[in-house]
């Protein structure tokens, strides 16, 4: 370490075991000198850090017999491998974390079970069984143009592609514009990844967004309600994985990447 000093991240006494264990250990990165509350959220990995494996005899004569094997080391948070990942979601159980805005748009995202009480928009079940949770904007509650928009979790950066996939369902004679953007933590600023507007199809579609962001960030996901009350949007299955994306074979439902018209009528 650059400080000199030694810090002790985990710790095992021994208890007589004859088979191997599995052991996760945090080590948080410190800058040498400033330590205290800031260096958490800047994640900085410039100063050399070691990491030492140390097996401390009981006695002279008795030094038991300690192994180790496969140490893998990742840059990120322990708590993020166990369990579901930080944004993905299939809505069955909760909203996982994701966050209506409540300030600057006039609608919110609904959690819902079952087939939308419109006619002739919004779908007949979830993506997942068929018979789950989605989320939605119920159109007859907004008017024109009033947009809802739902925040993600706050994911870490990384210096690699990320892929986000999603499902939306888009039907309805009236359907406005779905949109997720990317909004960085450290700025505030917001930058379009995907859009697509209108009625796409009376099936859930999925979509694959490649993007990527070296800091903090959240995925946003932002609904527009278009000019009748035909204009149910829903989403589901919430994905991220290593980018690139890539379509699975196996699945028939066509890549939506990117696609945007801006010459077309805003609501
Ligand atoms: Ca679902
Ligand atoms: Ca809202």
């Amino acid at each position: 370490m650059a400080s000199g000093r030694w810090t002790t991240h985990w710790c095992c006494t021994s208890t007589m075991r004859t088979t191997w264990l599995r052991r996760r250990s945090g080590v948080s990165l410190k800058p040498p000198e400033k330590s205290g509350p800031r260096w958490k959220s800047h994640i900085p990995s410039l100063w050399p850090q070691r990491v030492v494996f140390v097996s401390i005899c009981r006695n002279f004569w008795d030094c038991g017999l300690v192994a180790i094997d496969d140490i893998t080391v990742i840059v990120g948070d322990c708590q993020i491998t166990r369990g579901p990942l930080p944004g993905q979601c299939n809505f069955e159980t909760g909203d996982c974390g994701y966050i209506q805005e409540k300030k600057t748009d006039s609608g919110d995202w609904l959690r819902m079970r079952g087939q939308t009480p419109t006619s002739y928009t919004g779908p007949r079940g979830d993506h997942t069984t068929g018979v789950g949770h989605f989320l939605y904007i119920e159109a007859s509650l907004m008017r024109p143009g009033d947009t809802a928009r739902m925040l993600s979790p706050v994911l870490r950066g990384s210096t690699e592609q990320q892929c986000l996939i999603f499902y939306y369902h888009m039907y309805g004679s009236g359907t406005g514009i779905l949109s997720v953007l990317l909004r960085r933590n450290d700025s505030g600023h917001k930058a379009l990844l995907w859009r697509h507007r209108g009625e796409q199809s009376i099936s859930w579609m999925r979509a694959m967004v490649d993007y990527k962001c070296d800091c903090r960030h959240q995925i946003v996901f932002e609904a527009i309600r278009g000019p009748s009350i035909r204009s149910d949007i829903a989403i589901d299955d919430i994905v991220f994985t290593k980018g690139p994306c890539t379509a699975d074979p196996s699945d028939n439902i066509p890549y939506s990447g990117f696609s945007e018209n801006f010459n077309e009528i805003e609501y």
